[in-house]
């Protein structure tokens, strides 16, 4: 990459391997079901997550709102965290396009809704009200810091569910990350799903997709939906050819990543204008403060740091930024960016 790029992991270029599959996956018209390489993509998946069928989308948004559409009819209700993805950068598409409304609940430091947030957030059986329907937990939880959800939380909310007779749709956006950081693998940490949405474009470097996972009738319907949302691809094979090398070859390379976060916290940590949980890291997102004090204003660091070459995202008027580690950056690069900030901030 030109950049050390730590905005996001979605910039993440397609690795040499994925290139060489892309240009040599045999293809066909997947709205027909004739894209072999699409139809090993989606089977694949459904077997790494345990689940029945899988369903190749465009992205991790079209693959939440295909699923909260899946799930829910007009009037419906879903329960989601007041920080989620779903609830904060999905343009409100579960109103906009399903009349779906949303109660979000507050998200612990940990990434979790309590259960009892969980439960007071359920409707009565009342006219006034819209019907709850589905729960939707994102593993890890991107915004407070790409934090992996326990099994035994997930399980909890997959049995409070099951009780209130709602269906459990997990963000996991990057389950591959939760996985490496619990140690439980992706079919375990889903199994209390009734659908996932996980990304093949951010950790794991392909260049576009995601995939839903769940029971066959489940993805029937959001096959449907997909295509009524203009999201039906023909030959796309040669985009998921890159997801099946995500797949094989990237998953079980996250621990870098999460290393690389780790070592990056721990040397910003060193420096007095930074305040920085380094506790807090868990996977391959961080974020850090700027003091008020420091002697550059947020955007001047980053603006600085772009002429070196160092791309970091901020949301400036909080002095709070994010930053992302991923295949393309290395600890060398690591040591680099400490460095850097340090010259810029001491
Ligand atoms: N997140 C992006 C931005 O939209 C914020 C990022 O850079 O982190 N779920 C989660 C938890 C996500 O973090 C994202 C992307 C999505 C869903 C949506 O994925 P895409 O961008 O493929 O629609």
């Amino acid at each position: 990459m030109e950049y050390i790029d730590l905005r996001s992991d979605t910039v993440t270029w397609p690795t040499p391997a994925m290139r060489e599959a892309m240009a040599a996956t045999p293809v066909g018209d997947d709205v027909y079901g004739e894209d072999p390489t699409i139809n090993r993509l989606e089977a694949l998946a459904a077997e790494r997550f345990g689940k029945a069928a899988g369903l190749f989308v465009a992205s991790g948004t079209m693959g939440n709102v295909v699923s909260i559409l899946a799930t829910c009819q007009r009037g419906d209700e879903i329960i989601t965290g007041n920080s989620s993805h779903i609830f904060l950068n999905e343009a409100g598409n579960p109103a906009v396009l399903g009349g779906v409304h949303t109660w979000p609940v507050p998200v612990e430091a940990d990434g979790t809704l309590s259960l009892d947030a969980i439960e007071a957030a359920i409707r009565a059986d009342d006219q006034h009200y819209p019907r709850t329907r589905l729960v939707c937990l994102e593993n890890t939880h991107a915004s407070s810091g790409g934090q992996p959800l326990p099994l035994s939380y997930v399980d909890a909310v997959g049995e409070l569910c099951r009780k209130h007779d709602l269906a459990l749709h997990i963000d996991g956006a990057r389950i591959f990350n939760a996985a490496v950081a619990t140690g439980v693998d992706v079919a375990r940490l889903s199994q209390a799903a009734t659908s996932v949405t996980f990304c093949l474009s951010k950790g794991l470097c392909a260049p576009v997709g995601s995939v839903i996972v769940g029971d066959e009738a489940f993805i029937q319907q959001a096959r449907r939906i997909r295509k009524a949302l203009g999201g039906g691809m023909r030959q796309a094979g040669i985009v998921a050819a890159a997801g099946i090398v995500a797949l094989d070859e990237m998953t079980s390379r996250l621990a870098e990543d999460h290393a690389n976060a780790c070592r990056l916290a721990k040397g910003l940590a060193t420096i007095p204008a930074i305040e920085i949980n380094v506790g807090a890291v868990k996977t391959n997102i961080l974020y850090f403060n700027l003091r008020d004090d420091a002697p550059r204003s947020p955007a001047e660091l980053a603006d600085e740091l772009k002429t070196d070459g160092i791309l970091i995202k901020g949301a400036y008027h909080q002095r709070r930024f994010r930053l992302v580690t991923h295949f393309w950056i290395k600890s060398s690069h690591v040591d680099l960016v400490v460095d850097r900030m340090r010259s810029l901030l001491e």
